[in-house]
C-alpha cells in the first residue's frame, strides 16, 4: 500500500533525512544518532510531567504521549523521535489485564501458563485494535506535526518478548516458562505466538500510518533462546509481526522506497543473521558485539544501528568519548550505521553527556 501524499515520507518531509537515508543503505554526510529509551526517567522534564500520574495512562493521552516523544528531540538534537509508548500498550488495548508498575515493568493479572490459558487469552479479538488505537493514531499525528523534517520512529515488541511477559507474569531473567511452554505445549505456543504477531503488527503499523517514518522491532529478550528454537518457533512470528508494515511504501520525485523497518535484540549475537532474515531493513546490535563483527556476521551487506555500551555513560568523559570513536570506526565498516546505545539510556544517566554525544557523533563522523 502506497502511504498517503500527507506523510512525511511520501511529501518529502523526511525522506532524505540523515536517519532514513542510513536506513535505506545510503551513507548520509554525517552519521545520525538517537538512543533507545530516549524519552523518559534520564530527562527532569520528563519526570516532572510524570508526577502523579500511571505510566499507560500517559501512554493513552495523545497530549502528554506527544510532548514526552518531543522532549528529548528539543534538547539533544538527535536525528529521530522514538515514540513514547510501551510494548505492552496493544495487549491493554486488546483487553489483556497488565499494568506497568513503576521500578518493576509490566505485571500480568493473570500468567498464561497452559492450553487452555492461551485459549482465553487468544479469544480476544485483535479486530477490536483498529478503533482502540485510537489515542496512539492521534498522539503520533500531533507528535509528526511537530517534528517536521525529524523523522519520528514507531516501534513495537516483538512476539517472543510479548509472549515473554504474558507466559512469566511479569519481568523474568530467563524467562523458563516462555521457553517451557514452547516445547510442551507447541501447538498452543503457535497459537500464542500467531495472536501475539497480530496484535503487535496492528500497533506497529497504526504508528507508520498516523505518520510515522520508520519501524523498530524490539525483540529484547530473544537473547534467551538458542538459534534452533529461535529459527522454529519465534521468527516465523516475528515475520507476521512485519508484514504488518512490510507492504507499506512511498514515492517521492519518481523514486519509490519502503518504510524501513529496524530489528533490536538484546544478547542476540548468535541470532543477527535470522534477526535480518525475517524481513528487516536494518539490525540493532546490542553493545556485546562489535559492529564490525556484527556486520560480518550479516554479511557486509545489512545497514546497521548502534552500539555504544550504556554503562560507559557514566565513565569520565575521556573515556566515553575514545569508546564512541571507536564504535564510529567499526560502524564504517557496515554500508550505513546509525549511531545509538546497546540498549537503552539508564534512568539516572545525566542527560548533558547524552547531548554532548551528540555532537561528538556529528563532529566525528562529518570529518571523515
Ligand atoms: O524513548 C523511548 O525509547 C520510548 C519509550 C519506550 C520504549 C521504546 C518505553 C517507555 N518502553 C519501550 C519499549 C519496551 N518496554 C521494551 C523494549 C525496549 C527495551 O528493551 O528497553 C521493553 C522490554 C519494555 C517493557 C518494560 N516497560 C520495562 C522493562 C522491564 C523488564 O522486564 O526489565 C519497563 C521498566 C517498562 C516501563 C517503561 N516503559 C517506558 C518507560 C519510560 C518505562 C518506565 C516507566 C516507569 O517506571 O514509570
Amino acid at each position: 500500500m502506497i502511504l498517503d501524499a500527507q506523510h512525511p515520507l511520501s511529501s518529502g518531509l523526511t525522506a532524505d533525512s540523515r536517519l532514513i537515508q542510513a536506513y535505506q543503505g545510503v551513507r548520509p554526510d554525517v552519521t545520525p544518532v538517537w538512543f533507545m529509551r530516549q524519552a523518559g526517567r534520564s530527562l527532569p522534564e520528563y519526570r516532572e510531567l510524570r508526577v502523579g500520574t500511571r505510566m499507560l495512562d500517559v501512554c493513552l493521552d495523545p497530549e502528554l504521549a506527544s510532548e514526552i516523544s518531543l522532549q528529548p528531540v528539543r534538547r539533544h538534537n538527535v536525528d529521530a523521535g522514538i515514540f513514547f509508548s510501551d510494548i505492552v500498550v496493544p495487549l491493554k488495548l486488546v483487553g489483556v489485564d497488565v499494568a506497568i508498575v513503576a521500578g518493576k515493568g509490566p505485571v500480568l493479572g493473570k500468567a498464561v501458563r497452559t492450553s487452555a490459558d492461551v485459549d482465553e487469552l487468544t479469544a480476544l479479538d485483535p479486530a477490536i485494535l483498529d478503533e482502540a488505537l485510537a489515542p496512539i493514531r492521534d498522539a503520533v499525528s500531533r507528535a509528526v506535526s511537530q517534528l517536521g523534517s525529524t523523522p519520528l520512529i514507531g516501534f513495537a515488541g516483538a512476539p517472543f518478548t510479548l509472549a515473554a511477559y504474558l507466559v512469566e507474569g511479569g519481568p523474568s531473567k530467563d524467562h523458563i516458562h516462555a521457553r517451557t511452554l514452547m516445547h510442551a505445549e507447541p501447538k498452543a505456543w503457535a497459537r500464542l505466538m500467531a495472536w501475539t504477531a497480530d496484535v503487535t503488527g496492528r500497533f506497529l503499523r497504526a504508528q507508520v500510518l498516523a505518520g510515522a517514518s520508520a519501524a523498530q522491532l524490539f525483540d529484547s529478550w530473544a537473547g534467551a533462546l538458542s538459534l534452533a528454537d529461535y529459527a522454529a518457533s519465534v521468527a516465523p512470528a516475528s515475520a507476521a509481526a512485519i508484514a504488518h508494515v512490510r507492504d507499506l511504501t512511498y514515492s517521492v520525485n519518481n523514486v519509490q522506497g519502503n518504510v524501513p523497518i529496524v530489528h533490536f535484540g538484546v544478547g542476540t549475537g548468535e541470532l543477527l543473521k535470522e534477526m535480518h532474515n525475517i524481513g528487516a531493513d536494518v539490525v540493532g546490535v546490542d553493545y556485546r558485539v562489535p559492529l564490525d563483527e556484527a556486520n560480518r556476521r550479516l554479511g557486509g551487506a545489512v545497514p546497521v544501528q548502534g552500539n555504544v555500551d550504556p554503562a560507559l555513560l557514566a565513565a569520565p568523559w575521556p573515556v566515553l568519548e575514545a569508546h564512541v570513536r571507536d564504535v564510529l570506526e567499526r560502524g564504517r565498516s557496515a554500508p550505513s550505521h546509525v549511531l545509538n546505545l546497546g540498549h537503552g539510556v539508564p534512568p539516572d544517566t545525566d542527560p548533558d553527556v547524552l547531548t554532548r554525544l551528540v555532537s561528538l557523533v556529528h563532529d566525528v563522523s562529518a570529518a571523515e
